[in-house]
C-alpha cells in the first residue's frame, strides 16, 4: 500500500488548548505524524509519495468559499495587527445570537467555527491545504485502479464542516476525497469513521444525501466531544434519509464491544454496496490515549483492518486523530498491515 505524505503538516504547531481548566501544549502535534510515517518505512508498508497538485476546485466542492478565503487569509490580518501569538476564537454565534458575519477578525473566526480547539498559526493554511492534497492524490491512485492507499493526512480533518473549523480540524479531507470520488464516475461512497470522536464536519456536510453513507463508531456525545451531533436518531435527512448511522459506544470500551458495533457498521456498508470505502482512520481509540476513553489495545488495530479488507471494497485510509504519540505509528499501521495481511 502506498503513503502519501507532505511535511508542509510540520507548519502547522499550535501552542495550546484549554484541557480540563488549563492551558497546555497542544495534543494535536507535529511528531503524530513523523512518528507514523517512521513506522510505514520501518515496516515497508509500500512506497512513500509526495502529493499532487489538484488545486483549489476539489476543495471548494466540499468547502465554502467564503470559508476558505477567510481561513486562507486571517493569519495576514493577524499579523498586520502585531500578533504572533496563535489566533483563537473566543465568541460565538450560539443561541440568542444572531449568525452575522461582522467585519471583524474575532468575529469572523467565531463565525466560522464551533470550538476553540483550532488555533490558526502562520503555517496552518498551508498545512491543511496540502493534508487536502495528500488526501487527493490517495483519492486518485484508487481511482487509477489501486485498491488501496494510506494519505497521511495533518492536520486532521473529520470534525471540519463545509464552513467550520473545531476540534483540531480545518479542512475535512476525508470528505474532499470522498466527494472527488463521485465527481470522478463514482455512483456510491462509504465513509466510515473510526476515530474515537464523532465525525460531526463529515456527517453535516453528507447529511442530506444518499450519495455517501456515513457510518461512525465514536464514545457517545452524551458524554464525550463533540457532545451536539453523533446521536442514534441522526440518521440522515430528506434525501439522505437512513443514508447515516451513529454507533455512540459507552466509556471504557473495549476490543468486544468496538468489534461489535464493526459489526454492524459493516453489514451496513455491504447493504449499501459502495464503490469505494474511505476510512477516517483515527486512533485515539488506544487504551492509553491522553483525551480519550476507549480501550482498545494494538493487537485490535490487526483485527480492524482485516474487518475492513472483508468488505472487498477498494479503501482509502484517511488520518484522523490519536494522541497517544508514541504508540500512534503502531497502531495506525496495524491497521493497514491487518488490511493487506487479509
Ligand atoms: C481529530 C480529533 O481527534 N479531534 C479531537 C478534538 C478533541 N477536542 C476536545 C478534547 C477534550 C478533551 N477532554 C479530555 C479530558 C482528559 N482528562
Ligand atoms: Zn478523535
Amino acid at each position: 500500500m502506498r503513503t502519501i505524505y507532505s511535511d508542509d503538516h510540520h507548519l502547522h504547531h499550535g501552542r495550546c488548548e484549554i484541557i480540563d481548566g488549563e492551558l497546555k501544549p497542544c495534543f494535536e502535534m507535529p511528531s503524530r505524524a513523523d512518528h507514523v510515517l517512521a513506522r510505514v518505512r520501518q515496516q515497508q508498508l509500500g512506497e512513500v509519495i509526495a502529493p499532487g497538485d489538484f488545486g483549489r476546485a476539489p476543495i471548494e466542492r466540499v468547502h465554502h468559499r467564503d470559508y476558505l478565503s477567510f481561513f486562507e487569509g486571517a493569519w495576514d490580518r493577524w499579523a498586520a495587527m502585531g500578533r504572533d501569538g496563535d489566533l483563537m476564537p473566543f465568541t460565538w454565534p450560539a443561541r440568542t445570537l444572531r449568525s452575522v458575519v461582522p467585519d471583524n477578525l474575532h468575529g469572523q473566526l467565531g463565525y466560522y467555527s464551533f470550538d476553540g480547539g483550532a488555533p490558526i498559526t502562520a503555517g496552518t493554511w498551508q498545512a491543511a491545504w496540502s493534508a487536502a492534497q495528500v488526501a487527493l492524490t490517495g483519492q486518485q491512485l484508487i481511482t487509477a485502479g489501486a485498491n488501496s492507499a494510506f494519505a497521511l493526512c495533518r492536520p486532521p480533518g473529520h470534525h471540519a464542516a463545509a464552513d467550520l473549523m473545531g476540534g483540531y480540524c480545518y479542512l475535512n479531507n476525508a470528505a474532499i476525497a470522498a466527494q472527488a470520488f463521485l465527481d470522478q464516475g463514482c455512483k456510491r461512497v462509504a465513509i466510515l469513521d473510526v476515530d474515537y470522536h464523532h465525525g460531526n464536519g463529515t456527517q453535516s456536510i453528507f447529511y442530506d444525501r444518499s450519495d455517501v453513507l456515513f457510518v461512525s463508531l465514536h464514545g457517545d456525545p452524551s458524554f464525550e466531544f463533540p457532545f451536539f451531533l453523533g446521536y442514534t436518531d441522526e440518521t440522515g435527512e430528506g434525501a439522505g434519509e437512513g443514508f447515516n448511522l451513529n454507533l455512540p459506544l459507552a466509556a471504557g470500551s473495549t476490543w468486544a464491544q468496538w468489534s461489535a458495533a464493526l459489526e454492524s457498521a459493516c453489514v451496513r456498508i455491504d447493504d449499501y454496496s459502495p464503490d469505494v470505502i474511505v476510512v477516517s482512520l483515527g486512533v485515539d481509540t488506544f487504551k492509553e490515549d491522553p483525551i480519550s476513553q476507549f480501550k482498545l489495545d494494538s493487537p485490535d488495530y490487526l483485527r480492524m483492518g482485516e474487518r475492513i479488507a472483508r468488505l472487498g471494497k477498494p479503501s482509502l485510509f484517511v488520518m484522523e486523530g490519536g494522541y497517544a504519540v508514541e504508540e500512534i505509528g503502531v497502531n495506525a499501521v496495524n491497521v493497514l498491515e491487518g488490511f493487506e495481511g487479509a
